[in-house]
């Protein structure tokens, strides 16, 4: 056993698809436990893997258990995540290690989702949002390891964009600094999460699956290691009010600094007050726009096995 194996586990519908070269899509964890309440966080979670089967791959929730990486949750495990929830630690790249050592479990950030994903061979990754540079980062330096990780791992991440408790313009010139590229898939704009639209403008824009895998396979064929965001907007019928989600959204951050919660701990605040403030009609615009990102992701999963 190579030091790796001895930690990681990758179900064996994944691993087969994996050695058969048929798309796999890899989904994380810290969206359930912390991004969505039980008991509608495991519900979407299913259905998520759902979509992914649907879109044509094969799904890979991914989270750390008992110590062990594993790629591939049984539905089970899922359940066992998502009544846990916020108990199970939030883990990005750097409490890797001590998770793994102290035999714990891990719900995997987008960072740590890659990571993971890296390790298992899967190269496409659907989520709800990413992490990104924090409004009043200048003060505060709290910047997502999930941009660090977009850096340097090379897994494309499927997104609705960046919520704009972030600050959207310095989380793309982050992105730009660490030459991260970042499509819209059938847009000019970063959607915003809730919406459509943020103001900023994506780097290219591509309109299908074919013309977003084809670049993906040039960048990692060229050596040029690294992420890629993909930027897929929430469905128009989803979408939410635009002033109405920025009021509830710059409300938020006050309480939070009210509350003194910062550091790790603010993205799930965040979420969840938001989610309260709105009486649920922003996790049902999360929830669906999650979906979403699992059928394109499914999607650009089977045209790089292609190209
Ligand atoms: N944004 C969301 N939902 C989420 C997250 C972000 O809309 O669930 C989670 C993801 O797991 C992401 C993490 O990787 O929060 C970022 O946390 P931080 O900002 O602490 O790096
Ligand atoms: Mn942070």
């Amino acid at each position: 056993m190579t030091n790796l194996d001895q930690h990681l586990i990758i179900s064996d519908e994944v691993k087969a698809a994996l050695a058969a070269n048929k798309p796999v899509v890899a989904l994380e964890s810290t969206i359930i436990s912390h991004g969505m309440p039980y008991p509608r966080n495991v519900e979407t979670a299913l259905n998520v893997e759902r979509v992914v089967r649907e879109n044509g791959a094969i799904p890979a929730t991914i989270a750390i258990l008992n110590g062990k990486l594993i790629v591939g949750l049984s539905a089970e495990q899922i359940e066992y995540l998502g009544k846990a929830g916020q108990a199970v630690i939030k883990t990005s790249r750097r409490d890797i290690p001590f998770i793994v050592a102290g035999k714990k479990d891990g719900a995997t950030t987008v960072a740590s989702t890659m990571i993971l994903a890296q390790m298992a061979g899967i190269k496409v990754f659907a989520t709800g949002g990413i992490g990104g540079v924090h409004r009043d980062a200048q003060n505060t330096m709290d910047i997502s390891a999930d941009l660090q990780e977009l850096a340097n791992t090379s897994v494309a991440v499927i997104c609705a964009g960046v919520k704009s408790i972030l600050d959207i313009g310095l989380t793309l010139e982050y992105l730009e600094t660490y030459g991260v590229p970042v499509i819209g898939y059938k847009t000019r704009q970063m959607p915003a999460f809730y919406t459509i639209e943020s103001g900023f403008e994506v780097d290219y824009k591509l309109d299908s699956a074919t013309e977003i895998a084809q670049s993906l396979a040039a960048k990692w064929q060229l050596g040029l290691k690294g992420g890629v965001v993909i930027a897929n907007p929430i469905p128009k019928e989803y979408s939410m009010d635009a002033k109405e989600i920025a009021n509830t959204i710059d409300q938020a951050i006050i309480d939070m600094q009210a509350q003194g919660v910062s550091g790790k701990d603010s993205t799930p605040f965040l979420l969840a007050r938001i989610a309260k403030v709105t009486e649920g009609k922003s996790l049902d615009s999360n929830i669906q726009l999650v979906y979403n990102n699992a059928a394109l992701g499914a999607q650009i999963a089977q045209q790089l096995c292609l190209a």
